[in-house]
């Protein structure tokens, strides 16, 4: 039959092509877990990471980045560390990270993890088969570097996951804790007073410097916090002994004074006593001693020795 001049095809079976488009919009990448590594204090939820006194800590911050289009999509990952009370940020972009094979065997991240309790471990597992079965992640990791002087406190770690569209994604932020710690450096391996006579002070000043003992001599008594909240500083000395006649016979320890940075000169005991420093970070402070022998110390050398101790504070235990 012609219709309109044309034959009508007339068939049982017709094959019509299909087009899509599958591009990034609507797809972002996201982040569905985080955390940090290492976790030193077990007992307490979250990360807690201890200061190097007079060194440096590596944070390492583990992201799992994940996109609907599947993890090859995924273009950039990044942490952004916030501290010192937000005053000071970094951004790093997180590189691929070596993944385990398990959660609760070998030496890595996931496992860690899980011991740590910052995953449970079906939250380990789930992110093991987004990982290797269903190839919509990948972990991340990027390492920030923390100074001793870097203040104590929560730091606040941000990441975000970008596809070829951009990081539309809200990102995910979480805290670690920076611990507080004491700790102290002295420069000095001796105080040595020389010859002494009765009833007359002896002193051997400090300086702000830290010195190298046995390089730069003398080296005068120099105390440096290398903790990094303030610190006062608590010095105790024993009675300085010696002989007279094969009897022994001693120096007390309150003949001796010490006088730390700006803070008034005190007695010292074999208790000790603490001096209200509130020395910074890395910030040398001198501290003098003066030696005065009492009337009646007969003829010999005294020996003793000297304790230095930093504290968080002189009015409270640490
Ligand atoms: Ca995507
Ligand atoms: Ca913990
Ligand atoms: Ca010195």
């Amino acid at each position: 039959m012609l219709l309109g001049g044309y034959a009508m095809a007339v068939s049982a079976l017709d094959t019509v092509p299909t087009e899509a488009i599958m591009n990034c919009q609507g797809n972002p990448s996201n982040v569905s877990y985080k955390f940090e590594l290492p976790d030193e204090y077990l007992n307490f939820s979250r990360t807690q990471v201890y200061p190097v006194p007079g060194g440096t800590k590596d944070v390492d911050v583990y992201i799992v980045a994940c996109d609907p289009n599947g993890n090859s999509d995924i273009k950039t990952v990044r942490a952004m560390l916030n501290w010192t009370n937000n005053t000071k940020t970094e951004t790093k972009t997180a590189a691929v990270a070596t993944l385990g094979s398990s959660c609760t065997s070998g030496k890595q991240a996931l496992k860690n993890a899980t011991d740590a309790g910052l995953l449970t471990l079906a939250e380990c597992n789930e992110i093991l088969d987004t990982i290797n079965i269903y190839k919509l992640c990948k972990l991340y990791k990027a390492t920030f570097t923390l100074d001793n002087c870097d203040t104590s406190g929560w730091y606040h770690v941000t990441a975000t996951a970008c596809d070829d569209c951009g990081c539309g994604c809200v990102p995910e932020t979480n805290s670690f804790f920076y611990k507080s710690i004491v700790a102290v450096d002295i420069d000095f391996t001796k105080v040595n007073y020389g010859p002494i006579s009765v009833g007359n002070p002896q002193t051997v000043p400090g300086n702000s410097i830290m010195q190298t003992p046995g390089v730069a001599l003398p080296v005068l008594p120099t105390v440096q916090n290398i903790g990094n909240d303030p610190m006062d500083v608590i010095i105790s000395a024993t009675d300085m002994a010696g002989s007279c006649g094969g009897v022994p016979v001693s120096i007390p320890a309150s003949a001796q004074t010490a006088k730390v940075d700006g803070e008034p000169k005190q007695a010292l005991s074999t208790t000790g006593v603490c001096f209200d420093t509130n020395l910074m970070c890395e910030m040398p402070a001198p501290i003098e001693f003066v030696l005065t022998a009492p009337a009646g110390t007969c003829t010999s050398t005294y020996t003793g020795s000297l304790t230095v101790t930093g504290t968080k504070t002189c009015t409270t235990t640490p």
